[in-house]
């Protein structure tokens, strides 16, 4: 008889092994990685199990082409995987279940769904379960093939979500057109604000050597719907437009292609200069327009699906337009001028912010763009969803209902460059949800940012929306293994932009950490309460940008040393004698004024002003009286708090979840929510401390003691 040996030389039987193994299935979960993300595919629970062995004996996948292959593997994989045995995927009829065309799948051209499934786009799909000769068959059915795809990913969602498939009745089309990761990937593979490794972009091996991890990247974004990624920084390098990395994009384009992902880059707008040798690149000028048309020709004859150029100009030093005293407009309509004839798009960013003295940042992109509204070809412009910098917290940006006739697509930072990197549990989701719920008013009341977006208020004909990633070259792709959960809410929103954090939270946890009801609501409850909690011990109240110079980790409030005003702590807060926050109303700075009627009224007015944007908008004596009936002082201090608190109940919850989620993942999660916990009091004491200075106040009841001195807080940055 078989048998193995332990250290101690004791003999055990096969039979006992294998009980061995069999309760180890039953009590413990396999340690994971976190390099599957949320397409795992382990096997489902008990439950589900017989109800979907009986429904999926057999798939058929009906079409040919490298999508129909990667829909083939994908199923193939995701159902043995999830249905713990083997199924056949071919593409012979009588399968359970069937995937195509009206143009490759006899069944579906049967079901005679041609005009609904043009009606759902080139991206959409159906998803039905049909009666077939006294079979049930589930019929995942698109006008294309990456619309086939997607509904093959939904299909597998299903499963993974335990949901029922018994009479399946789903038409899907995505809201937006355009879902986009930026990446601010540098040639040399580093990242800017990426807190995940290096880049995925191995240039110095491309374009012979594929990474194979380029594609289980584009799988994560076809499974969510993301189908463009901007390859390069912002703060771009003209290299990447040379013939020698045109060939690696052209590389990394065909990997992508099957599915439904098309490459941007960035570019500088310098390039005719820097690697054309023209003597300007004045957007005027004849032989920089000759300059971009060749250049743009030639990526196309690579690249026939380019997706087109993202540009950074005249912001924090980069070149653009204005340098040769040309307007926006002017810039971003040569380059449109020389994609157009090839379908490709210009995405002009609206993070533009000179600095004149006197001025406030939050009102300076609105400046500089919204008079160019009309003005614009079939650019869109991206613009960042608050009008500073990702802060924690921030109103909606006022440029979303302020440029009717421009096409405008929203910026998110997925990757959290003032939100504790990848330390900190931030569920990005609930954040997003509200600045997409906001109402703008600029079409009277429930003219929402949504509405905006998606083409409803102004009918642009291009929708979209982007994110800067927070993936990387870590095995988990993103740091801390609960932020995978920011990618796939960014590609669910984009998708879908009234869906809800708790959908998508609860999606991703079931299809990511655990099926156990109890544990899931744990979970839940963590991401949909962490958002609010991060605000709470960074930036309560709407303060904003009280980050250490440079890095952005931790708080340093007292920072006054930039070059730049609006790069130093102060500017923002504006802490003194009196009390705390940026006028921006009539009395101060008045870019109030760039929201609409009556929005502008409610948040200049001090009573009216939603106090978590209190100090957004006003200068606020340390006594005033709340809501609550504390003065100022006592609500910050207890916010503070507030944020601590919360991580240490987290803490305690996930110390509940042991054995409930793989061991690796669980103990890493641990880790980073102790850092967060150090993180949370660091910034307490250090921001407390620092406005105690000004307001003269002790601490209100409730709120502890700091650890350290002020001055140890200034003298040494928080690590990460
Ligand atoms: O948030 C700021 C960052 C810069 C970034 C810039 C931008 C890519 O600190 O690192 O540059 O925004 O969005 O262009």
């Amino acid at each position: 008889m078989a048998s193995f040996k332990r250290q101690t030389g004791k003999k055990y039987s096969a039979k006992a092994f294998a009980l061995f193994v069999f309760f180890c299935g039953i009590t413990c979960v396999k340690a994971d990685d976190g390099y599957r993300l949320w397409l795992r595919y382990e096997q489902l629970t008990k439950q589900s199990l017989t109800a979907y062995r009986e429904r999926i004996k057999s798939i058929a996948v009906q079409g040919q082409s490298a999508t129909f292959d990667a829909i083939r593997r994908e199923l193939s994989s995701g159902c043995a995987g999830l249905l713990g045995t083997p199924i056949v995927v071919g593409d012979r009829a009588g399968a359970s279940v069937v995937v195509g065309l009206p143009q490759t799948s006899p069944l579906i051209r049967k079901l005679r769904w041609t005009t609904d499934l043009k009606r759902l786009g080139p991206e959409g799909y159906r998803i039905r379960t049909v009666k077939e000769r006294n079979r049930t068959v589930v019929v995942i059915a698109s006008s294309t093939d990456v619309g086939a795809l997607y509904g093959a990913f939904h299909f597998l969602r299903l499963l993974q979500t335990e949901t029922r498939i018994n009479d399946l009745f789903i038409d899907q089309k995505p809201d937006l057109k355009l879902r986009i990761l930026d990446h601010w990937d540098n040639l040399d593979g580093s990242i800017e604000r990426g807190y995940a490794g290096k880049s995925l972009w191995n240039w110095a091996e491309l374009p012979k050597h594929i990474d194979p991890r380029l594609i289980d990247y584009a799988r994560a974004n076809a499974s969510i719907g993301v189908n463009g990624a901007a390859l390069n920084n912002v703060n771009a390098n003209a290299q990447i437009l040379t013939p020698e990395y045109l060939a690696k994009v052209a590389a990394i384009a065909n990997v992508f292609r099957p599915y439904g992902i098309r490459v941007y880059l960035s570019a500088r707008f310098s390039a005719p200069i820097e690697i054309g040798k023209l003597s300007t690149a004045d957007p005027l000028d004849q032989t920089v327009i000759k300059w971009w048309i060749a250049k743009t020709d030639e990526i196309y004859k690579l690249i026939p699906d380019f997706g087109g150029f993202l540009v950074k100009a005249n912001s924090e030093g980069q070149p653009g337009p204005r340098t040769y005293n040309r307007t926006h407009a002017d810039g971003a309509n040569m380059l449109a001028a020389a994609v157009a004839p090839h379908k490709g798009i210009v995405i002009w960013r609206a993070f533009v912010y000179d600095n004149k003295p006197g001025y406030d940042r939050a009102g300076a992109a609105y400046e500089n763009l919204q008079p160019f509204d009309g003005k614009f070809a079939p650019n869109v412009l991206q613009v960042k969803n608050g009008p500073i910098d990702f802060q924690p917290r921030e109103p909606f940006h006022p440029l979303f209902g302020a440029m009717p006739k421009t096409q405008m697509m929203p910026e998110f930072q997925i990757t959290q460059e003032y939100l504790g990197f990848s330390n900190h549990l931030v569920f990005l989701a609930s954040m997003w949800r509200e600045f997409l719920s906001s109402d703008t008013f600029t079409a009277g009341r429930d003219s929402r940012v949504a509405q905006v977006v998606d083409g409803t208020l102004f009918r642009q004909r291009l929708t979209g929306i982007a994110g800067v990633a927070n993936t990387g070259s870590d095995r988990n792709w993103t740091g801390h293994d609960m932020l995978q959960a920011n990618w796939y809410a960014f590609g669910r929103l984009a998708w879908s932009v009234y869906s809800s954090p708790e959908q998508i939270a609860e999606e991703w946890i079931r299809m990511t950490l655990t099926h156990d009801s109890n544990a899931v609501g744990k979970i839940m409850k963590m991401m949909l309460g962490s958002h609010e909690a991060v605000v709470d011990y960074m930036t309560p109240l709407g303060l904003h940008h009280l980050f250490w110079g440079g890095h952005h980790y931790g708080p340093a409030p007292w920072w006054d040393t930039e070059k730049r005003d609006d790069w130093n702590p102060v500017y923002y807060h504006k802490a003194d004698a009196f009390g705390i926050g940026f006028d921006r109303t009539k009395s101060g700075s008045n870019t109030v004024s760039q929201y609409h009627f009556p929005l502008r009224e409610e948040f200049s007015d001090i009573d009216r002003c939603p106090e978590e944007f209190l100090l957004w908008f006003h200068h606020v004596s340390w006594d005033h009286k709340m809501k609550s009936g504390r003065t100022l002082w006592d609500e910050l201090a207890l916010h503070y708090q507030r944020g601590v608190d919360w991580v240490r109940e987290t803490r305690a919850d996930w110390a509940t979840l042991a054995g409930k989620i793989d061991e690796e993942r669980y103990t890493a999660i641990g880790k980073k929510l102790a850092i967060q916990e150090r993180d949370a009091v660091w910034w307490r004491d250090a921001c407390l401390l620092y406005f105690q200075t000004f307001s003269k106040k002790p601490l209100p009841e409730g709120v502890e003691k700091p650890a350290h001195t002020l001055a140890e807080y200034k003298a040494k940055a928080l690590e990460w």
